[in-house]
Parts: structure tokens; C-alpha cells; sequence
């Protein structure tokens, strides 16, 4: 009898779990795809270049069209882009990671989902109100994990965007341009000033900042403050001395191989290789270049 009883519950549990799911106010089902972390950034860069419309804090913004593939990166300690989407509308959103587990979270709906790198995540998404939602990460992912915040915004029109200061003007050009039988939508190009702004929020986004300055205090690395143009004494990989000036390309190998070229006073002190995407390094250029 307790053999009959307890199957009996174990099945009744079973089917509830389901009711559960279409009846319980869940959160929506997705469907999982693998992937690789380089392969999904490579698709949010394709994405943000071509339904780019500015940037929000040095933060990409993107307005898509409904019913297409909408991409969300997380990363430590940031979602990219910013999305624009409209009330009402269908979207196929796309989530990874680029790095750990982050944990998803859309407020003040409390939304949630698990983010993992290697794995893309599908959800069929209409937002049915507008408003200005942000997205928190509720898995605990690094020492910036308090600051990994993102920005979902609904609107109801294109007036709306006046609101969030956000203006879809380059992004109608280019979508006439292809529509009129143009080639393929070009990157949003970011102006100069974009790209600085960008670079500043990766220099503490990244950690830049617990080595290097901006105000000529000296820390454990070079400060950033000047050194845009000038001639510093380095050393090589062999020992030898022989002074470079600080322009784009000696940043460009720097970041990447800090061992090549390290400013005489610094040699002993190893630096982290960040991982950054090619962009990246652009916008920390464009950054530095401003730090005068
Ligand atoms: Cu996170």
C-alpha cells in the first residue's frame, strides 16, 4: 500500500510540474544552442554594427527590428549593448556569456535567466510595456559584479527615443541605403569623442585603474596622463634598451604584449593581459590619447 501511495505521489509531483509551468507565472522556456564565447561576440559585434544608433555612457545602443535575432553579451562587468526594442513586437533574444556565469535579471519585472558561456540562449521575447528597465547580474561573477549593469528600453514610438536622448537618424540613412539596392549595412562608424568615452568606461571596467592613472600619480604601471606623444625609454624582450614614442601602434602592441616594450622603472612589474576584443583596444587608444 505505501509502495502504491508513494508512486501514486511521485506521479501526481510529475504532472503538477508541468501544470506548474503553464499555469505558474514561470519565467518563459528558451531553447539552447551551443557556442563559443569568440563566435557569440563576433555576432553581438555584426548585430551592434548594424543596427547601431549611438552610445549610452560609452555603451553601444541598438534599436532592431522586430521579429529578428536580438543579441545581449554579458561580460565582466557589463551587458552590451544597450537595446532599444518596441512595445508590443516579437524579438528572438539571443544570451551568452563571454567569460563566467552571469545571471540574467530584467527590473523592476524580475525577470531571470542563467547566462553561460558556450551556450546561447534563445528566448521569444515581447516586452508589453515601455519603459526604461535595467538589467542586473544576480550571480555573483568578480569584484565588479555590483557595478554589471544594462539597459533595456521600450518605447511605444520613435518619439519616445527623444526621452533616453537617443536618435535613430544615422540608422533610417543606412537601412535606406541598403533598401534602395546598396551594399550590405555599414558599421555606425563611433566618432572620436564615442570612442573616448567608450575607452574611459573600459579603463575602469576593466581594471585599467588599479595600475595606471589618469592624473599623473604613480602606481604600480605608467601613468595614462601625457604620455600620448611622448618618448619614453623601453626595454626589450632581450635586456636592450632604445626609446620609442608613445603612438598608436606602440599602444596597439603594448596592451596586447606588455612584455615587448616595458618603460624603463617598470620592467619587473608583469602586467595582466586583459582579454579585450579589437574595438577595445581602439577605444583605450582613442581614451589615452585624451588623458593630457
Ligand atoms: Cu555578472
Amino acid at each position: 500500500m505505501w509502495v502504491l501511495l508513494s508512486l501514486a505521489l511521485c506521479l501526481m509531483l510529475f504532472f503538477w510540474m508541468i501544470a506548474w509551468h503553464v499555469w505558474g507565472n514561470q519565467n518563459p522556456s528558451s531553447v539552447t544552442y551551443r557556442t563559443k564565447p569568440k563566435e557569440f561576440v563576433a555576432m553581438v559585434e555584426a548585430f551592434t554594427k548594424k543596427y547601431m544608433i549611438g552610445t549610452d555612457n560609452g555603451v553601444p545602443v541598438v534599436m532592431p527590428d522586430p521579429k529578428k535575432d536580438v543579441f545581449m553579451l554579458g561580460e565582466q562587468w557589463r551587458w552590451t549593448p544597450v537595446l532599444v526594442l518596441q512595445k508590443g513586437e516579437w524579438y528572438k533574444i539571443h544570451l551568452s556569456s563571454k567569460d563566467v556565469m552571469h545571471g540574467f535579471s530584467i527590473q523592476p519585472v524580475n525577470m531571470n535567466f542563467m547566462v553561460y558561456p558556450d551556450y546561447d540562449y534563445v528566448l521569444n521575447f515581447k516586452p508589453t510595456e515601455a519603459g526604461d528597465f535595467k538589467v542586473v547580474c544576480n550571480e555573483f561573477c568578480g569584484i565588479g559584479h555590483h557595478q554589471m549593469l544594462g539597459r533595456i528600453v521600450v518605447i511605444e514610438n520613435d518619439e519616445d527615443l527623444k526621452k533616453y536622448n537617443y536618435d535613430k537618424t544615422s540608422l533610417t540613412e543606412r537601412m535606406a541605403k541598403v533598401a534602395a539596392g546598396g551594399t550590405a549595412v555599414t558599421a555606425a562608424p563611433m566618432s572620436e569623442t564615442e570612442m573616448a568615452t567608450a575607452g574611459k568606461e573600459l579603463f575602469s571596467l576593466k581594471a585599467c585603474s588599479a595600475c595606471h592613472t589618469i592624473d599623473g600619480k604613480k602606481l604600480v604601471a605608467p601613468t595614462w596622463k601625457g604620455v600620448f606623444g611622448s618618448e619614453e625609454e623601453v626595454m626589450d624582450e632581450q635586456g636592450n634598451y632604445s626609446k620609442v614614442t608613445v603612438n598608436e601602434e606602440y599602444l596597439r602592441e603594448s596592451i596586447r604584449f606588455p612584455e615587448k616594450k616595458k618603460v624603463k622603472g617598470y620592467e619587473k612589474i608583469p602586467m595582466t593581459v586583459v582579454p579585450l576584443t579589437d574595438a577595445e583596444v581602439e577605444q583605450l587608444i582613442a581614451f589615452i590619447k585624451t588623458v593630457r
